[in-house]
């Protein structure tokens, strides 16, 4: 064993030769990101380096970092570099990727990166899946099969239930990584034969899909809503259920597109599918062209065929169970928000009397056209004998026109995700649900040129989410740290971010969220309003003592909150209405007195007025508060409202299981294969939190070797030493190496089965090894050479 010892310490010994003659460092390059250099000479605060093209560059010792040894390329767990730095995790994400080895791991396993490799690689088989089945992390290369398999086997021994979340940015491959593990979990956690439930969950994606992903600039299937789904399973660990919860539907989208993007799927496979239905749905031989809401859009995707998505589709939903009566009624909305796309708003505050859609359009919601238009044009009031309307303008009738093809749809996608969940409630005969495992596919940090509510809305749930994490990772780091009975007072930086999350919801005092409800709540409330409001309450050190936020230095209405990702200026305009998003009320009672008992089931919380606990909208715009908080997702609040709510039962949930977090990274713009750009990886692991991990474990002792790895890998340095070579007990031999090697005891701690390391002191200690290696080496040489 030993001289077998010996000779893998050569080998790594020739290895690092080559690396050892110079000193190897990244420095920070503008333009890639970080570049090779190696150090010309330093004084320890000043360096000289020279970079890989020769050019010499003079830099201060922290935009220095040191280069890990070659035997670290591309390892598959970043937690093993010994230096953790920025660029070394940079270094290794993308060499792995040039390789096609999109995943990474990290952090012992609590993170997961996952780099879209835009192509179809050979890693999703059966037999991929069977090959990861029962196998411990680290037996295999990262994969999120590995993750899912370990949820998997967490929760089937009983432990508890499990949440697996997936962020990254818009086409950095959340939505195909969450198939994958849904596609795993369904593999694994099935009976003898394939039963129906394992078929609906599968087939829950394609209709989500079709009614909520349309083509965009940066993804030609982008989800515009975050989901949960949770996979019960029973107590033989097999799969009894699911259900499916979803936030934020990006609803502007269905009245309106910039020009190379698309409205939601559903339209354009609704209007190249079947010519009976369309028929039905008073859509007969139209196409995307003939409606105001998708015929400016781009009409088709590259490789994509829509006639053959909505057979498939239709497909789906008789898996799910859906009768035909249903189906049609999905479709029905879909027909009456192009037809409400094409009314014609006439000058005089009404709808044209030659509008040839109003009379199609009455007749799919089920109601009378003369009452239709009449609830729009505003109440009737008693002036003198006679009853006269108070007038609307034209602007307000246009807006009115527009929230209600919005809420019709996202009322339509809500309905259809409750009875994809009725459909997915379960086979009772599979038992009681035991646990579960949840499965988070949500947006990641937003930050664009010009951010607006929806911006806020979802920064805000990166914030929380990413506070979990950093709690999370306190969680497991700490319980490291107790097992193996090292005396030290890890700090939760969870509690970094609470300032920033203080900032946006909380109450007393109010908040961002709050002070946008409490403007829809104030007569007259407004946008400006609102920002003088949040710039008197947070512009001050009172309130704003860590200064997460920050007042414009212009006159723009906007304010800058201070993300962990970065600052975020916020415009302000139209957030009272975009938080309220109002109803004309009248067209909703309407509505919820249809013929049609789909349509009226739809708005049946607007049926009784004053006893329902939705908030009205008075004459003035302004809404009336509602009289208690209702739970469920049949309830329509205010945007803010719902959303909050919503993330606190998410965030009851994560608090409640155990946490895995895959984060995925876009590797170029362009939707292209085999291309890596390191600044857009940079960018996106600093707003993820893969850095801001880094940041954590470098204040604990991030580096780890059990003992026996640790004597083995240093007991080299004393080849004369008796007592090492003769039986000693692994701590006692790690006690008496690290004594020889005269470390600083500040920098390492001796646990029960392992020797833990601050940053870069191992990378010290290899130093020297490599060192004495390197002495070692060309004695050995020279003794060969003897021999030849
Ligand atoms: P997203 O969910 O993160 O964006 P998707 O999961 O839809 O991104 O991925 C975007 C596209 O990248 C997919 O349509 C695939 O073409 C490709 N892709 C992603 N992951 C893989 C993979 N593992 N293997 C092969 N191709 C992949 V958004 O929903 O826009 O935020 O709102
Ligand atoms: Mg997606």
């Amino acid at each position: 064993v030993f001289i077998h010892d010996r000779i893998d310490n050569v080998q790594d010994a020739v290895d690092q030769a080559l690396f050892n003659e110079k000193r190897w460092v990244w420095v920070e390059d503008e333009k890639h990101g970080f570049v090779e250099a190696q150090i010309i000479q330093d004084d320890g605060k000043q360096y000289e380096v020279q970079l890989k093209g020769g050019e010499i560059r003079y830099l201060s010792v922290e935009k220095i970092y040191y280069m890990n040894p070659p035997k670290f390329d591309r390892v598959s767990d970043m937690a093993e570099l010994t230096h953790l730095n920025e660029p070394a995790v940079v270094h290794n994400l993308t060499s792995r990727y040039r390789h096609n080895e999109i995943y990474a791991s990290t952090y012992s396993g609590l993170f997961l990166v996952a780099v879209n490799p835009y192509r179809k690689l050979p890693i999703y088989t059966d037999e991929y899946i069977q090959s990861y089945k029962g196998r411990r992390r680290g037996e295999l290369p990262p994969h999120i099969y590995a993750v899912a398999e370990e949820a998997y086997r967490d929760m089937a021994h009983g432990k508890n239930d499990q949440t697996i979340l997936i962020t990254g940015e818009s086409g950095a491959g959340k939505t195909e990584n969450t198939k994958i593990v849904i596609q795993y979990l369904a593999a694994v956690g099935n009976t003898a034969i394939r039963s129906r439930i394992e078929q609906q969950i599968l087939q829950a994606n394609p209709i989500l899909e079709a009614f909520g992903n349309a083509q965009t600039i940066r993804n030609n299937n982008s989800s515009r809503f975050g989901k949960y789904i949770r996979i019960n399973f029973n107590s033989q660990a097999q799969i009894c259920g699911a259900e499916i919860e979803w936030y934020l539907l990006e609803k502007s989208r269905v009245h309106g597109q910039s020009p190379s993007e698309r409205n939601y799927h559903i339209f354009y496979q609704l209007l190249n599918g079947d010519e009976s239905i369309k028929e039905k749905l008073l859509l007969g031989g139209k196409t995307a062209h003939d409606y105001n809401f998708t015929k400016d859009s781009n009409m088709t995707i590259d490789g994509i065929d829509d006639a053959k998505d909505f057979e498939k589709l239709v497909k789906s939903m008789e898996i799910m169970g859906l009768s035909e009566e249903e189906q049609f009624d999905y479709f029905r909305i879909i027909a009456a928000v192009l037809h409400i796309g094409n009314l014609s708003v006439s000058r005089d505050f009404g709808f044209d009397r030659s509008d040839v859609h109003i009379e199609p359009l009455c007749h799919l919601l089920g109601v009378a056209p003369q009452e239709f238009r009449n609830s729009f044009l505003g109440p009737r009031i008693k002036a003198g004998p006679e009853w006269v309307r108070k007038g609307i303008s034209q602007e307000q009738l246009r807006f009115n026109v527009v929230a209600l093809a919005k809420a019709l749809y996202e009322r339509n996608f809500s309905s259809l995700v409750d009875r994809i969940n009725q459909g997915l409630d379960g086979v009772k005969s599979m038992g009681e649900q035991h646990h579960y495992i949840g499965v988070l596919d949500i947006a990641g940090f937003e930050i664009f040129e010009v951010n607006s509510f929806e911006q806020l809305c979802i920064n805000y749930t990166n914030e929380k989410l990413q506070q979990f994490f950093n709690h999370s990772m306190f969680i497991l780091e700490q319980s490291q740290y107790r097992a193996e009975n090292i005396d030290w007072e890890y700090i939760d930086f969870g509690l970094d971010l609470k300032p920033t999350i203080d900032l946006i919801e909380s109450i007393r005092p109010s908040g961002i969220l709050s002070t946008v409800e409490e403007q829809c709540y104030v007569p007259r409330g407004c946008d400006k309003k609102m920002l003088h409001y949040l710039n008197n309450t947070w512009g001050n050190k009172k309130n704003n003592s860590s200064g997460k936020y920050e007042m414009s230095r212009f006159d723009d209405d906007s304010f800058i909150v201070k993300h962990y990702a970065g600052k975020v200026k916020y415009y302000t305009k139209g957030w009272v209405e975009k938080n309220k998003d109002p109803l004309n009320e009248d067209v909703t009672r309407l509505l919820a007195r249809s013929s049609n008992a789909y349509v009226a089931r739809l708005f049946k919380d607007y049926l009784y007025k004053g006893t329902s606990d939705e908030p009205t909208v008075g004459l003035d715009g302004t809404l009336s508060k509602p009289t208690r908080l209702r739970q469920g997702s049949g309830s329509f609040r205010t945007v803010g409202q719902r959303h909050r709510q919503q993330l606190a039962v998410l965030m009851t949930h994560l608090g409640a299981s155990s946490p895995r977090f895959i984060r995925c990274i876009l590797p170029n713009s362009h939707k292209r294969a085999g291309e890596i750009n390191t600044p857009l990886v940079l960018d996106q692991l600093r707003c993820n939190g893969v850095l801001e991990g880094i940041r954590i474990c470098r204040k604990g002792f991030p580096n780890r070797m059990a003992f026996e790895d640790f004597r083995k890998r240093f007991q080299i340095l004393y080849p004369d030493d008796f007592p090492l070579n003769k039986f000693m007990y692994g701590r006692k031999a790690c006690e008496l190496l690290l004594d020889k090697m005269a470390l600083d005891p500040e920098l390492f701690r001796i646990g029960v089965s392992k020797v833990f390391f601050k940053a870069t002191a191992l990378a010290e200690l290899e130093e020297v090894r490599n060192r004495h290696l390197a002495t070692y080496m060309t004695g050995f040489q020279a003794m060969c050479r003897r021999y030849i």
